[in-house]
């Protein structure tokens, strides 16, 4: 057997494992991580129709917010945010599906709910994953979770109808930047293609994700790439979103996702990074790079990871100490790089 179809039957082999575990259990418990984003809220309600479609009792909690532009999203009340609702079946969940998480301990709060006879399914397309279940199903050279749910979906034999097929592709064209990331491989257009000719309203789902912020929105997004800091002979740029100005204008953090790439619409940069003051002492950085430049290495040296050109973390200091550690680490890699 050659190389990939070694692989690709290790994959088969994962995904009836998956369908088998499944297919014992009742009461299943779908998180994601804290601040859910389209990849983690699209995986988790396709999942959950085809968990529903086979009897299943399944619940669906995440901690944080859920982003304005997907509150028209169908069933996304589902997914529920508020701890107060985090209701424990009478006999108890019996198996957790967790998607993109490195570590159990991104969905937060929910954790509080898996016990240790639980079983758990680990899905993930993050570098570097702890393995924290019983089955773990990884694949970093997928675009999303939600291009992974797709092969699980199609394998299982279950009829992908045009709701699941939305979700689906919301999960892979919010995850590929609108199929701008080096992720967007022909695999990935294919599952895309075949799900928007399962209904898809390609240009109704596209304006409704990113042609639907409010003037404010706007004006403050305009602020704040305004203000932005360039270093390193400018092949470095720097935005900073704090809670205070979010709060002035009655917005969460979640409602200005995607501002990390006005960064990387300057030719010049290589490295974009986003810091925002989501708690006193504590910078949370978003990373975005160019080519060769890999800032999930950069993003492991501060608690954090995600993909070569898009990865996360934090430092534990205010937003300008944060920004002069990072710019210390970044200037090291392009003095190295020379
Ligand atoms: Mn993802």
């Amino acid at each position: 057997m050659s190389a990939t179809t070694k692989e690709a039957a290790a994959e088969n082999k994962i995904i009836d494992d998956i369908l088998e575990l499944v297919n014992s259990h009742s009461n299943i418990l779908l998180s994601s991580h804290v601040g859910p984003d389209g990849d983690s809220l699209g995986s988790q309600i396709a999942f959950y129709y085809y968990l529903k479609s086979l009897g299943k009792n399944v619940c669906l909690y995440n901690q944080g917010h859920i982003p304005h532009y997907f509150h028209g999203f169908k069933d996304i009340e589902l997914i529920k945010v508020d701890p107060e609702e985090w209701k424990v079946p009478p006999d108890d969940f019996d198996l957790s599906i967790i998607f993109e998480c490195t570590s159990i301990d991104r969905i937060g709060d929910v954790k509080k709910l898996v016990t240790d006879d639980m079983d758990i399914i680990n899905i993930d397309h993050h570098l570097e994953n702890t393995e924290y279940g019983k089955i773990n199903y990884l694949d970093p050279s997928a675009s999303s979770a939600g291009e992974m749910i797709y092969r699980i979906l199609k394998k299982s034999g279950f009829k992908i109808d045009s709701d699941t097929a939305t979700h689906l592709y919301t999960a892979i064209l919010t995850d590929t930047g609108r199929f701008h990331f080096s992720s967007t491989t022909p695999a990935c257009l294919h599952a895309a293609a075949d799900l928007v000719e399962k209904g898809v309203d390609v240009k109704a789902l596209t304006d409704q994700i990113y042609f639907n912020c409010t003037e404010d929105q706007l004006r403050f997004t305009s602020e704040i790439v305004s203000k932005m800091e360039t270093y390193l002979d400018g092949k470095v740029c720097f935005l900073t979103l704090r809670d205070a100005q979010l709060q002035e204008r009655g917005l969460k953090y979640g409602d200005m996702e995607g501002l990390v790439e006005w960064t990387m619409r300057i030719r010049k940069v290589q490295v974009g990074a986003l810091f925002k003051d989501t708690k006193p002492n504590f910078s949370k950085i978003s990373l975005r790079s160019a080519g060769n430049v890999d800032v999930c290495k950069v993003a492991q040296k501060f608690s954090g990871g995600g993909h070569f050109n898009a990865a996360g973390c934090h430092i534990d200091a205010d937003l300008e100490t944060a920004k002069n550690t990072l710019l210390e680490a970044l200037e090291e890699i392009f003095r190295d790089d020379k």
